[in-house]
Protein backbone atom coordinates (compact mmCIF):
# COMPACT_ATOMS: atom_id res chain seq x y z
CA UNK A 1 0.00 0.00 0.00
CA UNK A 2 1.51 3.34 -1.10
CA UNK A 3 0.76 5.22 1.86
CA UNK A 4 1.43 2.95 4.62
CA UNK A 5 4.43 3.55 6.55
CA UNK A 6 5.35 0.36 7.53
CA UNK A 7 5.00 -0.88 4.17
CA UNK A 8 7.60 1.97 2.95
CA UNK A 9 9.77 0.96 6.01
CA UNK A 10 9.50 -2.82 4.80
CA UNK A 11 10.59 -1.53 1.47
CA UNK A 12 13.30 0.32 2.79
CA UNK A 13 11.85 3.82 1.47
CA UNK A 14 11.82 4.89 5.16
CA UNK A 15 14.73 4.08 7.59
CA UNK A 16 14.38 2.05 10.01
CA UNK A 17 16.56 0.61 13.30
CA UNK A 18 16.74 -3.20 11.54
CA UNK A 19 17.59 -6.42 14.16
CA UNK A 20 16.30 -8.94 11.47
CA UNK A 21 15.20 -8.73 7.65
CA UNK A 22 14.69 -11.72 5.34
CA UNK A 23 12.58 -11.85 2.29
CA UNK A 24 9.14 -12.23 3.83
CA UNK A 25 9.42 -9.86 7.01
CA UNK A 26 11.04 -7.36 8.92
CA UNK A 27 12.20 -6.40 12.58
CA UNK A 28 12.88 -2.96 13.45
CA UNK A 29 13.51 -0.94 17.15
CA UNK A 30 9.95 0.92 17.67
CA UNK A 31 10.71 4.33 17.63
CA UNK A 32 8.61 5.13 21.07
CA UNK A 33 9.70 1.88 23.66
CA UNK A 34 7.63 0.87 25.86
CA UNK A 35 10.38 -1.39 28.10
CA UNK A 36 13.90 -1.71 27.71
CA UNK A 37 13.54 -3.89 25.18
CA UNK A 38 10.70 -3.19 21.92
CA UNK A 39 11.09 -4.55 18.56
CA UNK A 40 8.10 -4.69 15.68
CA UNK A 41 8.16 -7.92 13.59
CA UNK A 42 6.26 -6.51 10.35
CA UNK A 43 5.63 -8.88 7.81
CA UNK A 44 6.45 -6.78 4.05
CA UNK A 45 2.92 -7.82 2.69
CA UNK A 46 0.77 -5.95 3.69
CA UNK A 47 -2.18 -6.80 5.71
CA UNK A 48 -4.04 -4.51 8.07
CA UNK A 49 -4.32 -6.44 11.28
CA UNK A 50 -4.98 -10.08 12.77
CA UNK A 51 -8.82 -9.79 10.90
CA UNK A 52 -6.67 -9.99 7.83
CA UNK A 53 -4.94 -13.36 8.61
CA UNK A 54 -6.76 -16.18 6.89
CA UNK A 55 -6.30 -19.93 6.08
CA UNK A 56 -4.77 -18.67 2.82
CA UNK A 57 -2.28 -16.43 4.57
CA UNK A 58 -1.40 -17.61 8.19
CA UNK A 59 1.73 -18.93 7.43
CA UNK A 60 3.19 -15.59 7.75
CA UNK A 61 2.38 -15.35 11.35
CA UNK A 62 3.89 -18.84 12.36
CA UNK A 63 7.33 -17.75 10.33
CA UNK A 64 7.06 -14.36 12.02
CA UNK A 65 7.00 -16.56 15.70
CA UNK A 66 9.76 -18.70 14.20
CA UNK A 67 11.98 -15.64 14.08
CA UNK A 68 11.10 -14.52 17.49
CA UNK A 69 13.43 -16.83 19.96
CA UNK A 70 15.89 -16.08 17.58
CA UNK A 71 16.41 -12.29 17.79
CA UNK A 72 15.05 -12.08 21.71
CA UNK A 73 18.31 -14.25 22.26
CA UNK A 74 20.60 -11.93 20.59
CA UNK A 75 19.03 -9.21 22.24
CA UNK A 76 19.49 -10.62 25.73
CA UNK A 77 15.61 -11.47 26.41
CA UNK A 78 16.93 -15.08 28.49
CA UNK A 79 14.38 -14.45 31.33
CA UNK A 80 11.09 -14.06 28.74
CA UNK A 81 9.60 -11.57 26.64
CA UNK A 82 5.65 -10.56 25.82
CA UNK A 83 4.64 -10.76 22.25
CA UNK A 84 1.43 -8.39 21.71
CA UNK A 85 -0.74 -7.70 18.33
CA UNK A 86 -2.99 -4.49 18.56
CA UNK A 87 -6.31 -5.06 16.42
CA UNK A 88 -8.27 -2.41 15.56
CA UNK A 89 -9.34 0.99 17.53
CA UNK A 90 -10.53 -0.93 20.71
CA UNK A 91 -7.33 -3.47 20.65
CA UNK A 92 -4.91 0.17 20.66
CA UNK A 93 -3.61 -0.52 17.27
CA UNK A 94 -2.40 2.96 15.63
CA UNK A 95 -0.52 1.29 12.88
CA UNK A 96 -3.05 -0.04 10.16
CA UNK A 97 0.00 -2.89 8.92
CA UNK A 98 -0.15 -5.77 11.44
CA UNK A 99 2.81 -6.57 13.58
CA UNK A 100 3.73 -7.98 16.34
CA UNK A 101 5.58 -6.09 19.47
CA UNK A 102 8.06 -7.82 21.17
CA UNK A 103 8.77 -6.73 24.87
CA UNK A 104 10.91 -7.38 27.46
CA UNK A 105 14.22 -6.49 29.13
CA UNK A 106 12.65 -5.94 32.52
CA UNK A 107 9.19 -7.88 34.34
CA UNK A 108 6.46 -6.78 32.74
CA UNK A 109 3.65 -5.70 34.57
CA UNK A 110 0.47 -8.02 33.79
CA UNK A 111 -2.42 -5.78 32.17
CA UNK A 112 -4.26 -7.80 30.49
CA UNK A 113 -7.30 -4.99 29.77
P1 LIG B 1 0.21 -0.32 17.54
O1 LIG B 1 0.07 -1.75 18.03
O2 LIG B 1 -0.37 -0.09 16.18
O3 LIG B 1 -0.29 0.69 18.54
O4 LIG B 1 1.78 -0.07 17.47
C1 LIG B 1 2.38 0.82 16.59
C2 LIG B 1 3.80 0.98 17.05
O5 LIG B 1 4.56 1.47 15.98
C3 LIG B 1 3.98 1.94 18.23
O6 LIG B 1 4.64 1.27 19.29
C4 LIG B 1 4.83 3.04 17.62
O7 LIG B 1 5.75 3.57 18.55
C5 LIG B 1 5.53 2.31 16.50
N1 LIG B 1 6.00 3.11 15.40
C6 LIG B 1 7.34 3.06 15.03
O8 LIG B 1 8.14 2.38 15.63
N2 LIG B 1 7.75 3.80 13.94
C7 LIG B 1 6.90 4.57 13.22
O9 LIG B 1 7.31 5.20 12.25
C8 LIG B 1 5.52 4.59 13.65
C9 LIG B 1 5.10 3.87 14.71
I1 LIG B 1 4.16 5.77 12.61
Amino acid sequence: MSDCIFCKIAAGEIPSNKVYEDDKIIAIHDLNPMAPVHVLFIPKEHYCCANAINEENCDIVGHIFSKIPKVAKELGLENGYRIVNNCGEDGGQTVMHIHFHLLGGKKLKVDMA
